[in-house]
Formats: structure tokens, sequence, C-alpha cells
């Protein structure tokens, strides 16, 4: 089942359109619509739950104050039944039948379908220049947090398999107004994602909700979600690093653990080793501190001797008997 979200916000003069059109589109699908309203002043919900009274699929799902446009879509997502759920702009400026063909995409296989004004065959429309501008400069940084490769990170019109929704929401933060890059930033690199133009019609009616406010909102997103990246990265590099320290650690270490590792398990063999190399230190006059146990077995222990004034001399290797307390060297 489909669960499409309109988010809504004064858009009385739209939505009824548009729910109009959907129920033709959508006549042969199984779906449900949820249309999350944020307490339009211009009384969009209460026109939606009067066309709801006839219409079972679509449900109002009415939310306290102007809470932004990001939350509206999860809160919708969150609320819906379907296995597979879909946003759309609720003004009439996205094409309703593509709704279908992002839908078909997702049933062959793609786990996220995305409505793309980028790529080939798409367009953003008669937008003024700087309009342009600010959406082509945020769209080449969200290309550069998206998982996976995509022309249109910052659209509005896309589907997305619910388990995978699912599976990622704990880590979405809904703020501002492109949760499509959210969502982008936190897919695994083996999502199926497949795009469909999208020519993104003129509002007719209504007015724009883009705001400065949400220009900054976006701002701080990116930041956010790049500094998260780069934290990430920092944090693999650090268990890299941890991990070859630990090998390289261990390439020195356990070899000598082995050799000597006797010691630690029979007390008694510790006493008598103690007490041979003693003997041997007392009788060759060396420091003990100049000798370095290099293995041991219950019979006999290794040494390496170091000649301590004179640093130079390479050190020799021994062996000392344990029951004769007897020194052999290699010279
Ligand atoms: N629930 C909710 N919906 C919102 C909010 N802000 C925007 N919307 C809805 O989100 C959709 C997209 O918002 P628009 O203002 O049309 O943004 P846009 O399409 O990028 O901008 P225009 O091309 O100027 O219309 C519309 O259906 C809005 O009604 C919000 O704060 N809460
Ligand atoms: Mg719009």
């Amino acid at each position: 089942m489909l669960s499409l979200i309109l988010p809504t916000y004064n858009e009385a003069q739209n939505v009824m359109s548009l729910l109009g059109h959907l129920d033709g589109v959508l006549r042969d699908t199984p779906h449900e619509i949820i249309v999350v309203d944020d307490d339009s002043p211009d009384g969009t919900a209460n026109v939606v739950a009067e066309f709801a009274r006839l219409h079972r699929r679509v449900k109002v799902l009415p939310r306290r104050g102007k809470k932004g446009l990001s939350s509206a879509v999860v809160d919708g997502f969150d609320a819906a039944h379907g296995t597979v759920l879909a946003v759309m702009d609720a003004d009439l400026q996205h094409d309703a039948l593509l709704l279908l063909r992002l839908l078909a995409a997702i049933e062959q296989g793609t786990d996220l379908s995305i409505g793309s004004r980028y790529m080939e065959g798409g367009s953003i429309g008669d937008w003024v220049v700087d309009r342009r501008i600010i959406s082509s400069t945020g769209t080449f940084f969200a290309r550069r947090l998206a998982r996976v490769p995509v022309t249109d990170p910052l659209g509005g019109f896309f589907a997305i398999r619910a388990d995978l929704y699912r599976s990622i929401r704990p880590r979405l933060r809904p703020t501002g107004f492109k949760i499509l890059l959210e969502i982008l930033a936190h897919v695994p690199s083996s999502t199926r994602v497949l795009e469909i133009p999208l020519i993104f019609r003129m509002r007719l009616h209504g007015q724009s909700k883009l705001s400065l406010g949400v220009h900054v909102t976006f701002a701080y997103q990116v930041l956010r979600l790049a500094l998260s990246r780069a934290l990430e990265k920092i944090t693999a590099y650090g268990s890299r690093l941890f991990l070859c320290c630990l090998l390289l650690g261990s390439f020195f270490i356990v070899p000598r653990l082995w050799s000597i590792g006797l010691l630690y398990m029979h007390a008694s063999l510790r006493h008598e080793v103690q007490a041979s190399l003693q003997m041997v230190a007392d009788r060759q006059g060396w420091l003990l501190s100049d000798i370095e146990l290099t293995a041991v077995t219950p019979a006999s222990v290794s040494i390496l001797h170091r000649v301590h004034l004179r640093s130079s001399t390479p050190p020799r290797s021994c062996s000392i008997d344990l029951h004769t307390s007897l020194l052999s060297c290699v010279d």
C-alpha cells in the first residue's frame, strides 16, 4: 500500500484540486493520503476534513503551530501504514502523474525514487535568477553530503520503501525544508536510487513558504551533516589506527609473552629462575639490570647480557641450566 504525505500550510486554494486529481490518478492503487497541516490560518485542515468525510482514504493530521515542512513529512511518515511512503507538495507544483512512476520504480526494486528537476528532461521552471543561484549552490553542497549519487537531493517529491525509512528514522533530525537531504545523508551507500525527470510548475495560488529563515536553517543543516560526516571519518581513522597499534603491539609482545609465559604460571619456577639468575650474576659480577630474559623452559632460561658501560658491545646470548646453574654463552 502507498502512503502519500501532503504537507500543507495555507494551501486551502490548492489542496482540494490536488486531492480531486489524486482521486483519479490513484483509483487503482491501494493507498492512504495523510495531509499534515500546521494550524493553517486559511482553514486548510477544515476543508480537507470535509473532503475526508466522503473519502475514507484521506486523513488529516493537524498539528499545533507552524512546526516546519521536514517535521511535517516525518510526522506523516510515522503515522503512515503503507509499505511505500511518498511525499509531494500540496500546491499543484508537482505533477501527480509522476507519483505512479515513482511508485512503480519502488515496486520494481528501487529503494528510493526521486523526482529530479536537475536531470535531463527535468526543469525548475521560470525561477528568478537569485532563486536559481541559491538552489544550485545548495544542490552543489547537498550532493556531497548524500551517500548515494543523485542530481536533485533537495527535491520535495519522492517515494521510499517504508522499511528503509524506519531503519534510519532514529538518526533523522527533521529541521527546515529539506527532508530528502536528511534521508540521503543517512541511507546506506548500497541504497538503490532512481531519479525520474520532474518539471517543477509555477505556483498559481497561495504564497511560497520559502523565507530567509528556511535558507538559514538549510545552511545549518548542511554544516551539521558535514560536521557529523567529518567526525565519522575521524572516528573511522582513529579506530583503524588503534587496530594497527594493537596489531603491531601484539606482534612484539605476544612472542615475548609466549617465551617467558611459564614464569607467570608457576610460582616455584619463578623462584628457581630468580635464584639461578642471582647466582650467575654474583658469580660473573654482572648487574641484574643488564640481564634480559628471552625464553624460559622448565629446565633452562635463555638470556641476553648487555655490558652496560660499553653499550656499543652487542649483547651476548647465554643460557642457564636451572638444575646446575651453569652458564653457557655464544660469542
Ligand atoms: N505542514 C507544513 N507544511 C509546510 C510548511 N512549510 C511549507 N509547507 C508545505 O510544503 C510544500 C512546499 O512548500 P512551498 O512553500 O510551496 O515551497 P516551494 O515549492 O519550494 O516554494 P514555491 O515554489 O515558492 O512554492 C507546500 O505544500 C507547503 O504548503 C510547514 O511549516 N508546515
Ligand atoms: Mg511550492
